[in-house]
């Protein structure tokens, strides 16, 4: 193996051939942009994700936190905002909320986090985990499958209209707005990941973090796969029960 540098053409190129492992193409992912999912499978998805929205805000917090630059930080805070909402606009988090309402879930049962599954909660806590403890840059540069994130958030506002007349419309904001705020963050996320890996040996853990990500999101979508579609959710064949997450009640 040669140890000369990529250029950054080539580097970047690397990187967005990663798009091939892309969530996009998951089965699930597949089914819905189909029409071929259920009302269950939707709901499913947007309660599962929700654990995903929701800590985002942190993940982003752990890489400010391990930041020293404030030219960096004056940037990446966006993030956090964008998801928590900046004074007087609603932001992403409650957006989700709204797509939850619009799917026919009731507000609290998503909030109570009751229908997130053991492998969407582990899939996500690796992602936060791993940006608590990363370098900044390598965790900022694990955001990058967002490189391929507006042709997913556009191909939901192609296709889910049609096939799903029963979902309010209301509900696609956040797929809108984050078609803007993905390409922005990507522009900004791809700058630092072009400027930190300069060896070739850094490009290599480089990918192997994006595929690290990619897993992630892969990963969620198997766990709601056996919940929704192979009808075995966990303990399945002990009780029809949610009981994951749960003590017992004494
Ligand atoms: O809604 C998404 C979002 O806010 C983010 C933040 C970003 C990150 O920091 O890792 N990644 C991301 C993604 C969002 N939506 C996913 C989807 O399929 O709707 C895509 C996902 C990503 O590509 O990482």
């Amino acid at each position: 193996m040669t140890n000369t540098p990529l250029t950054p053409a080539e580097f970047e190129q690397a990187l967005r051939a990663k798009g091939a492992y892309y969530h996009i193409h998951h089965p699930y992912h597949v089914a819905m942009y189909h029409g071929r999912a259920t009302r269950e499978q939707i709901q499913g998805w947007v309660a599962n994700r929700f654990y995903y929205q929701v800590n985002i805000p942190l993940k982003d917090a752990a890489i400010l936190a391990n930041c020293p630059d404030r030219e960096i930080r004056r940037q990446w805070i966006q993030r956090l905002l964008d998801h928590d909402g900046a004074p007087g606009s609603e932001g992403g988090i409650e957006a989700w909320l709204r797509l939850g309402e619009a799917v026919g879930l009731e507000r609290e049962r998503i909030l109570s986090q009751e229908l997130v599954l053991p492998g969407v909660r582990f899939a996500v806590d690796a992602y936060v985990n791993f940006a608590r403890r990363a370098s900044w840059q390598e965790a900022a540069s694990s955001s990058l499958t967002e490189l391929f994130a507006p042709q997913i958030h556009q191909s939901r506002l192609d296709s889910w209209p049609q096939h799903y007349p029963w979902i309010n419309p209301d509900g696609y904001a956040y797929f809108r707005t984050r078609l803007g705020q993905a390409r922005r963050d990507v522009e900004h996320g791809l700058r630092i990941t072009l400027e930190h890996y300069q060896t070739r040996e850094g490009q290599a853990r480089m990918l192997e973090i994006l595929q690290f990500k990619l897993d992630i999101l892969w990963t969620m979508l198997d766990a709601m796969t056996m919940a929704y579609e192979l009808e075995r959710p966990p303990y399945h064949s002990v009780t029809r029960d949610n009981v994951w997450h749960r003590g017992i009640a004494l």
